[in-house]
């Protein structure tokens, strides 16, 4: 029987003994199926059938690859291929990804585990697949021309390592990097504990940021871009169409964000104080952890964080860059803020009798009006809450903690009701000279009940 400390303490031997005893009970000679799927919606796994018990992880807007065992060893089967994905209503995007979507399809297994990992390629060029973060053999590490021969289009290739550690990994390609990752090729790889009893959750959440440059009315991402993109991903997927996170009040969350775009992205939760329990390294021990209420995660990392869901509500989650919680945005839009826009008003009403002018007073009113964009976008603002249009897009959601939720209930349960008194409301009395400063200088304020000090 394998234990993680004997496989931890036996270190490489342990993994060639395991290759052998594999060899031996192997029971398929064939290549497991190609599980495929052209849903964008977030796809709740089932617990496992066989092999070492796991909660699954929910990747948002996204599923989990389905594996078999063969003798002990989990064959899984990853297929690069072209892809489209639907970004959000409105918005398709034609992307390379795997197995039918990107992003790619969760790899889930235990830490103990042997995994064999069959990847088809059925690209127009070469490819390959990176394991980052997990500890494996060399030759398996996924770099094209330095640890094996890239993969050829039309050919299959196979990885098989064993799992020594526990985390939080992502998969993607490593040949023609710039190409494959800015069309969308990438994927979460998750280790559970052998021991299902360390730092168990209730909910386990994941997703990647993954960032696009794709022109309004065009559906293909620009490759060569490396600052300017306009398309703000989580999984693919960008607001208003992004799943809730769905959780039930006193449930321990956990939430893993990786980051494969080429800026970082400071993620904020609204609502809750939370600590980071891991990265793509490892777990982080209790005693190094400190309270966050936003965390950054920088280029080619991963974070994962946890709280208990102890305030019901809907809690906003999103990327604190504002542009990030934009959809497709010229970034060469004139400042009208303050700007008397009345006499040329006129001047274009006499050739255009219905013209308004817009951003006079900001910007917000485009969350409100449809106007005329070209096919297959979305507007730049957009969402409506119960209250109003949330002016949003890009990398936001919202964390939706309810009383009562079942365990696998993921279904969005609509907006939350304020309990009487608990919401910010109009006022419509009398208003006292507010106090005001019109002086750029520090000004120290008398503590009250102290004009003059006595010691
Ligand atoms: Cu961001």
């Amino acid at each position: 029987m394998i234990t993680r400390r004997n496989l931890l303490s036996a270190g490489v031997g342990a993994g060639a003994v395991l290759a052998s005893a594999a060899a031996a009970q192997t029971r398929f000679r064939d290549l497991p199926e190609a599980a495929s799927t052209d849903s964008p919606y977030t796809q709740v796994p089932p617990r496992p059938a066989d092999g070492f018990d796991y909660n699954p992880v929910v990747t948002l807007n996204g599923w989990s690859l389905p594996w078999r065992m063969n003798g002990d060893v989990k064959e899984f089967h990853l297929v690069a291929e072209p892809v489209e994905r639907v970004m959000a209503d409105g918005m398709i995007a034609r992307l390379w990804g795997y197995n039918g979507q990107s992003t790619g399809p969760t790899i889930e297994a235990v830490e103990g585990e042997r995994v064999r990992i069959y990847v088809t390629n059925r690209l127009p060029e070469h490819t390959s697949v990176h394991w980052h973060g997990l500890i494996l053999p060399s030759g398996m590490d996924g770099v094209g021309g330095l640890s094996h021969p890239a993969i050829p289009p039309g050919k299959t290739f196979v990885y098989e390592f064993d799992l020594i550690k526990s985390g939080t990994f992502m998969y993607h390609p490593h040949a023609d990097e710039m190409v494959q990752m800015a069309m969308g090729m990438m994927g979460l790889f998750i280790v559970h504990p052998r021991d299902p009893s360390f730092m168990p959750v209730d909910r386990d959440f994941a997703f990647l940021l993954a960032a696009y440059d794709i022109d309004p009315g065009t559906y293909v991402p620009k490759v060569a871009e490396m600052t300017n993109f306009n398309m703000w991903t989580w999984n693919s997927r960008i607001f208003p169409d992004i799943d809730p996170l769905v959780v039930s009040l006193g449930d321990r969350v956990r939430v893993r964000v990786g980051n494969l775009t080429m800026t970082n992205h400071p993620i904020h939760m609204h609502g809750y104080d939370f600590e980071v329990t891991g990265t793509d390294g490892g777990w982080v021990r209790p005693e190094a952890r400190w309270p966050e209420v936003t965390i950054d995660i920088p280029v080619g990392a991963m974070r994962a964080y946890e709280f208990d869901a102890v305030h019901p509500g809907d809690w906003a989650i999103h990327c604190h860059k504002s542009h990030h919680t934009m959809n497709a945005m010229g970034h060469d839009i004139p400042t009208f803020i303050g700007a008397d826009k009345r006499r040329l008003t006129q001047m274009i009403r006499r050739q255009q009798p219905g013209y308004m002018p817009m951003g006079t007073a900001g910007m917000a009113d485009m969350g409100e009006m449809s106007m005329e964009i070209p096919e297959n976008t979305v507007p730049m603002m957009t969402g409506w809450g119960p209250y109003g249009p949330l002016e949003m897009g890009g990398m936001f959601s919202v964390v939706k903690v309810r009383e009562g939720i079942a365990a696998d209930d993921y279904s969005d349960p609509g907006w939350y009701e304020n309990p009487p008194g608990t919401q910010a409301w109009e006022w419509t009395g009398e208003l006292p000279d507010h106090a005001r400063n019109d002086s750029p200088k520090t000004i120290l304020t008398p503590r009250p009940g102290h004009g003059s000090h006595k010691g």
